[in-house]
């Protein structure tokens, strides 16, 4: 122990320290000061950015005996208030930086001391500062945090007024539509929202801190688990295994379809009988700190028999491969695919026929805050699970039984979440927090470590895909047949429904009148697949897309050409041998069309021997919802001080949430003539909100959006007054009106059959990107230079949310396309091994075009949804435009500087 006599944020502070802790521990733990998050840990995010006497420093690897006495700090806390904001927050809030806002104190603290020695940066400096002070966003692609630090930066030197980084409210009061800045914006800018491992820090004295021990190994059979020593190591309290659950130890993957040969039984909470994947736990030592967790939980000792891993679908449907669950083949599910005639016909005599093989990697969801949960048993008797659930009423079905709990004694809770990205549709912590907090009594909290969060939590299923088209001479497309392996990892959980999304998606956005297909789901040792936005659409339509360029190379006609000819119009049916609910292609096609061809003429112009440039086109489509009549219940309850509360369970991943309810209530009940400040969201927790479905297919606008119109529309007819004005509270109760109203919603979906032919969404997204790409021909390395979509996503409620989710998709699909991987579980398990995209990885040009003239009849005001538009083809683009560029077709993604190389030389890639 050391003391340390230092200033933070101008305060004096004399303390008592463990040389050893990082200034984050010290900061967040004891000083309480827990604006300054951990993200990785590692030195590779910027979430714990604070300025020491100056500097920027990265406060998880900075050890506090570094700290010298006199030393002065400045974390976010001493940058500005909700009270009093710093022009940098005010302009982080009116830029929408605060999606997530887990990164946003990281930023605005490098931000800070970037204009403190630099006040008049140009945007390439800014990106520049941040990209080598690797501040990493998951959600923005840093163009919104560039426009504010550009703002600020304006308003510090006097250029720009204050009052300028705030919202102007509309004169007729309207916000939908506008960029109203979300409800939790301050408090993400500021530090003060409170997220999972915030609100453990503030949890009772004697809550148990958890350690797992976690397999090392990717296959075996448990022979022994031996606790005895671990028991005995300082501070433990208890160490959990199997024996400790009372239920049926396993997560059930609530089965979609009978013809799975599986039984959705297969994740166990702890494992027992076998390891099915590397990180498994298999123990969970609580202890009264973490590291005394930790150094019990290396005490454990478990036996093992190691069984061959089968690490990809072709290794697991090997013939001598050993059954992963003994019992289900490791190929358990497969999706067929019947659309009109019988194709093999058709491809014989059809003019032209192009057929290719593409693979789309196991992409990593890189969050920046990892997995965080804690459950505690309340007083009248349930357990509470906090978590990053975005299915909180989901994922109670989904573990009560495991942990051996009536459904009216556990609730689930949903906390302020630093992004999931999908990683949360599929339970991670919860079962293991619950059964620690069963077995214990005592409230457990448990974090991973950014490893951890990268090794056991799942990831993006990779596609194996064999595709082929026929068409006609004039460049009709007509017939597509498609085979497809699914690696699903050793949990079959949606594994299923991702397999039908494949039937849903390749070929989507075109007129293919008659196809024949089938998908296999293969279980693996690799990481488990989970949903990860657009679920299925990037694997299908990198492989559709790809094979339209070269169907029209084949033919001879222009990309753009073909795409205009096949695209949706009315009379066309989609792959589910729907009608699609609106046509908004053939427009978004024109309106693409000089874009494109000045590109064409730029890329052109600028080529050189060693830069070639290209510009490739891909559609873009994808459902909002649940395969078929999916459902969001909605309260909306008028309080005491006239205020309204929406009650409901959107769970908000950092996508926006508080702004979707606040939104479409202040649209509902506008006649009302109540002020959005006046309307007031929840939290999600099972236990005090109706269950409005998860935040999973781009639904909850669509879905909970309807819900919420519908409620207040109830709430306005039963509050109106004769003289067309609206009764209060005091008003409703003396006529004895009811507070709170519901709003139901279902849609007339249905199903997919067997032959994978249904209405599985009755609202779309649909958009058209363009890729504008340089590549290097000495190293190989491709960058986008700009991105363009067109984007149809019915009427937008808030315009600040849906950019930000285009500008974070695509961003995210640039890192699909050219770096992100989690193959090579070492390596690939941090930020920068997985190849996440920092500032100038990315490009500082990215075009939004929005077609609202398409109004959806089935979404609240005309809304469809708009979160995993954005990433259902932009690598498709970025791909074809490679090929444009440089002859080069990347079959296999990410395309690495190694494998354009060579392509370049060549070889098949
Ligand atoms: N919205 C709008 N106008 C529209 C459509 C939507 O203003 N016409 C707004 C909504 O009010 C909401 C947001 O856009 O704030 C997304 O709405 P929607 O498309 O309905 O999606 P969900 O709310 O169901 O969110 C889930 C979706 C998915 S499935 C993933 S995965 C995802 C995503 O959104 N993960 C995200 N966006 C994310 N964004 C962030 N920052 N972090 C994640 O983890
Ligand atoms: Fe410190 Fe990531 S750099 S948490
Ligand atoms: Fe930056 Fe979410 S807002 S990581």
């Amino acid at each position: 122990m050391i003391q340390r006599h230092f200033f933070v944020n101008g305060i004096e502070r004399n303390i008592i320290v463990d040389g050893n802790d990082s200034l984050a521990k010290v900061l967040r733990e004891q000083l309480g000061l827990t604006g300054t998050k951990v993200g990785c840990g590692q030195g590779q995010c910027g979430a714990c950015n604070v300025i020491l006497n100056g500097k920027l420093v990265r406060s998880c690897t900075f050890r506090i005996d570094k700290v010298n006495d006199g030393d002065s700090i400045t974390t976010i806390e001493g940058i500005g208030t909700p009270q009093k904001m710093h022009p940098l927050q005010k302009a982080f809030v009116k830029h929408g930086v605060t999606q997530c806002g887990f990164c946003n104190p990281g930023f605005i603290i490098s931000a800070k001391v970037l204009l403190d020695s630099n006040p008049s940066p140009t945007r390439e400096e800014v990106r520049e500062w941040f990209h080598k002070n690797r501040n990493a966003c998951r959600c923005t692609g840093y163009i919104p945090i560039i426009n504010a630090v550009m703002d600020a930066a304006k308003v510090l030197r006097g250029e720009m007024d204050e009052s300028e980084l705030e919202f102007k409210m509309p004169e007729d009061g309207k916000i939908w539509g506008t960029t109203y800045p979300r409800p939790t914006a301050v408090a993400k800018a500021t530090g003060t929202l409170d997220y999972g491992a915030d609100l453990g820090l503030k949890m009772p004295k004697g809550t148990l801190q958890l350690a797992l021990v976690q397999a090392t190994v990717s296959h075996a059979n448990i022979k022994n688990i031996d606790i005895s020593e671990a028991e005995k190591m300082p501070g433990v309290y208890k160490v959990v295994t199997h024996k400790d659950i009372k239920g049926r130890n396993r997560i059930t993957g609530l089965i979609t379809f009978p013809t799975n040969k599986g039984d959705g039984w297969d994740r166990p909470i702890l494992c027992d009988e076998k390891v099915f994947q590397f990180g498994d736990a298999i123990a969970i030592v609580c202890a009264d700190t973490y590291e005394n967790a930790c150094a019990a939980a290396e005490k454990v000792k478990v036996d093992l028999e190691v069984l061959p891993a089968y690490m990809s679908a072709p290794a697991a449907m090997a013939e001598d491969a050993l059954e992963i669950h003994p019992g289900t083949p490791n190929v358990y599910y497969v999706q067929n695919l019947e659309k009109g005639e019988p194709t093999a016909p058709i491809f014989e005599k059809a003019p032209y026929v192009v057929e290719d093989d593409f693979y789309v990697q196991r992409q990593p969801h890189m969050t920046i805050e990892p997995d965080v949960g804690f459950a505690y048993i309340d007083d009248n008797g349930v357990l509470k699970i906090h978590s990053k659930t975005i299915g909180a009423h989901l994922h109670l079905l989904m573990i009560a039984p495991g942990l051996g709990v009536e459904p009216d004694k556990i609730a689930l809770v949903s906390n302020p979440m630093g992004g999931t990205f999908g990683y949360k549709f599929c339970p991670t912590m919860e079962g293991l927090v619950g059964a620690a907090a069963l077995a214990t009594g005592k409230p457990c909290f448990l974090r991973y470590n950014y490893f951890q969060h990268m090794t056991y939590t799942g990831k993006r299923s990779p596609f194996f895909v064999n595709i082929k088209f026929a068409a006609d001479d004039e460049g009709k497309i007509l017939a597509m047949e498609t085979d497809y392996i699914v690696d699903h990892g050793p949990y079959s959980e949606f594994g299923d429904l991702l397999t039908l999304r494949g039937a849903q998606f390749m070929g989507a956005g075109y007129n293919i009148p008659n196809i024949r297909g089938r998908g296999q789901t293969v279980c693996t040792n690799h990481v488990w697949g989970s949903p990860f936005r657009a679920y299925g659409s990037p694997q299908s339509l990198y492989s559709s897309e790809l094979l339209m360029d070269e169907l029209a190379e084949k033919i001879g006609m222009d990309p753009w050409e073909i795409r205009y000819k096949n695209c949706y119009r009315p009379g066309s049916t989609n792959p589910s041998g729907q009608e699609p609910e609106v046509f908004s292609y053939p427009e978004m096609l024109e309106a693409i069309k000089p874009r494109y061809e000045e590109a064409k003429e730029r890329a052109k112009r600028e080529s050189t021997d060693k830069i070639k440039k290209g510009v490739g086109l891909s559609m873009a489509v994808y459902g909002c919802g649940i395969d078929g009549p999916d459902s969001s219940e909605v309260w909306a309850v008028l309080n005491p001080d006239d205020t309204v509360t929406v009650v409901a369970a959107w769970e908000d991943h950092g996508q926006g949430a508080d702004m979707g309810m606040v939104g479409t209530a202040h649209e509902a009940l506008r006649p009302m003539g109540i002020t959005p400040d006046r309307i007031r969201f929840t939290w999600p927790d099972t236990s005090k909100t109706p269950n409005s479905g998860p935040s999973g297919g781009s639904r909850q606008q669509v879905l909970t959006g309807s819900a919420i119109r519908i409620a207040c529309s109830e709430m306005l007819k039963s509050l109106r007054k004769p003289d067309g004005t609206y009764m209060n509270y005091a008003e409703a109760v003396s006529a004895g009106k009811p507070l709170k109203y519901v709003g139901k919603y279902t849609v007339p979906g249905v199903p997919c059959d067997e032959k994978g032919q249904g209405r599985p969404f009755v609202v779309y997204m649909y958009g058209v990107f363009l890729a504008e790409v340089s590549v290097n021909t000495e190293t190989g390395k491709v960058a986008v230079d700009k991105m363009t979509l067109m984007a149809d996503i019915g009427k937008v409620n808030n315009r600040l949310v849906t950019d930000g989710q285009i500008y974070g998709g695509i961003a995210q699909g640039i890192g699909l396309a050219l770096s992100e991987d989690f193959e090579d579980i070492k390596r690939h398990s941090s930020l920068i091994g997985g190849g996440f995209p920092y500032a100038k990885d990315l490009p500082d040009d990215i075009e939004i075009v929005y077609f609202e003239n398409y109004p959806r009849e089935l979404g609240p005001f005309g809304a469809a949804g708009v979160g995993e538009l954005p990433l259902s083809s932009p690598h498709a683009a970025i791909g074809n435009a490679i090929y444009h560029a440089c002859g080069v077709r990347v079959h296999r993604l990410p395309a690495t500087p190694e494998k354009v190389l060579a392509g370049l030389r060549g070889e098949r890639v």
